[in-house]
């Protein structure tokens, strides 16, 4: 059979799951999307996009219109169904850091039902190091079919970043490692309909793991030193970002941006994957750990300015938090670092109020914090600029006067603020 002629299941309709489907849908390829819960299923099939994503709305509608994209929950059916079975399934982190994967597992178990000969399952979602050689591989191969002999099993993890996912996934490289040769070329054609980027073909199966697992440990270890940075430069009165700048004029250099913390399901979660699989072993990953506990701790500092600054206040004293999303024009609040910053704040009973343009109200409620309009935030007493939204690189001077403005992320220009008298703090900054 021609790739092309291929049916395709897609498992997990999530934040990389749809646009994957879409993507291959609009490439003419009949794509099934597989996803237990049956409200998100029903969504795709009626075109409604159930995610935000910049351009995947008008893809969903179309390729849903034309008829190469469906959705279902029957997970067995839709393995009997297809002949390329893709998994991009959550893999979520327990609370004692270890990955929880059992909706990996659960999707594996359905899969095995309905597996083929000569059928191809590729593997995107993040996963710790070995867990398809040591996991999925033996429960798809309870079908009674042989990896490499009788189906082809290749991982390939997904590597776009949220708010340019379609872009990224149609120009970035693609990773691909396999049991056999034949699962790698297979699963590498297939990219080659989706992304203009390379295919790179790794060693097996647990290079292409460790691949994702290092690329967002690399991100996460260099944040932790731009917020080390920042500490550093805090204490000796010199602008971070300032010297961040000159220092990224070296053409071996790349210092990231200090912030209030990592959020977002990748990269303060990935790097634990590492952690995790050398906790009985002679290697002590103590790198990606104080990169973790700099990140994690820095919620707290926000909290530290905080208190060094206001002095005696009143009972009434009101703090406006702008941004619950992780990052910068995105509705994800997961792993948000303005989650810890609201519970720091609730904990030690101030009058906390939150705004986002992205995040809906119940959303950000379920931060334990009243939602409030932008303007409502920004007449707090204090206003704790969290996420880099665009919205808030409008802010103004006259926005802020006789307030307390700290701004965790480096998109306003504090000697604008200062000039104007308002009394503004940043991490590692100076005014
Ligand atoms: N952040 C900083 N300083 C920086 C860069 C980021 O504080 O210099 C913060 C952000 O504000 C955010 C967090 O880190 O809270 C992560 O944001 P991000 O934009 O760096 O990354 P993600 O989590 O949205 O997406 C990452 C990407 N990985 C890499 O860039 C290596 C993406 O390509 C992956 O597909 C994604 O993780 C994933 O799914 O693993």
């Amino acid at each position: 059979m021609m790739i092309k002629d291929s049916k395709i299941a897609v498992y997990g309709l999530g934040h990389i799951g749809i646009p994957t489907a879409v993507l291959l849908a609009k490439n003419s390829f009949n794509v099934l999307g597989v996803d237990v819960n049956p409200k998100r299923v029903s969504e795709i099939n009626n075109g409604i996009c159930p995610i935000t994503e910049p351009g995947l709305d008008e893809l969903i509608k179309s390729t849903v219109n034309e008829g190469y994209l469906k959705a279902t929950s029957n997970q067995i059916k839709a393995a009997s169904e297809c002949n390329i079975i893709i998994i991009i399934v959550p893999t979520p982190i327990y609370n004692d850091n270890k990955a929880d994967l059992s909706y990996v597992t659960n999707a594996c178990n359905n899969i095995k039902k309905g597996l083929k000969k000569n059928d191809l399952v590729i593997i995107e979602s993040t996963i710790p190091p070995l867990t398809v050689d040591n996991i999925i591989k033996p429960i798809l191969e309870e079908s009674g079919l042989k990896s490499g002999t009788d189906f082809l099993l290749a991982y390939s993890p997904e590597r776009a970043l949220p708010n340019n996912t379609l872009f990224e996934m149609t120009h970035n490289v693609r990773v691909v490692g396999g049991v056999n040769l034949e699962s790698v070329n297979k699963a590498s054609k297939l990219y080659s309909y989706v992304t203009q980027g390379s295919i790179i073909k790794v060693e097996n199966i647990t290079s292409a793991e460790m691949v994702k697992l290092m690329e967002n440990t690399y991100r996460d270890v260099n944040i932790a030193l731009a917020n080390e940075f920042a500490l550093l430069c805090e204490d000796l009165s010199v602008d971070v970002i300032d010297v961040i700048n000159a220092a990224n004029f070296h053409p071996r250099v790349n210092i990231h941006t200090p912030g209030p913390g990592v959020g977002g399901h990748c990269i303060s979660i990935d790097p634990y994957f590492l952690i995790d699989i050398n906790k009985n072993n002679k290697i002590n990953p103590s790198i990606i750990k104080t990169a973790r506990t700099i990140n994690e701790s820095m919620p707290a500092h926000v909290i530290k300015i905080l208190e060094e600054n206001i002095g005696e206040i009143d009972d009434d004293y009101t703090i406006g938090i702008l941004g619950v999303a992780y990052k910068g024009n995105v509705e994800d609040t997961r792993e948000t670092p303005s989650a810890k910053v609201i519970e720091l704040l609730n904990n030690k009973h101030y009058n906390v109020y939150a705004h986002d343009p992205f995040v809906e109200d119940n959303i950000i409620e379920s931060f334990n914090v009243k939602s409030v309009t932008f303007k409502e935030a920004l007449s707090c007493d204090c206003v704790i600029l969290m996420t880099d939204h665009d919205l808030y690189k409008s802010i103004t001077p006259d926005m802020i006067l006789n307030k307390f403005f700290i701004c965790t992320r480096p998109i306003l220009d504090p000697k604008e603020f200062t000039k104007k008298s308002v009394n503004f703090k940043g991490i590692g900054r100076t005014n």
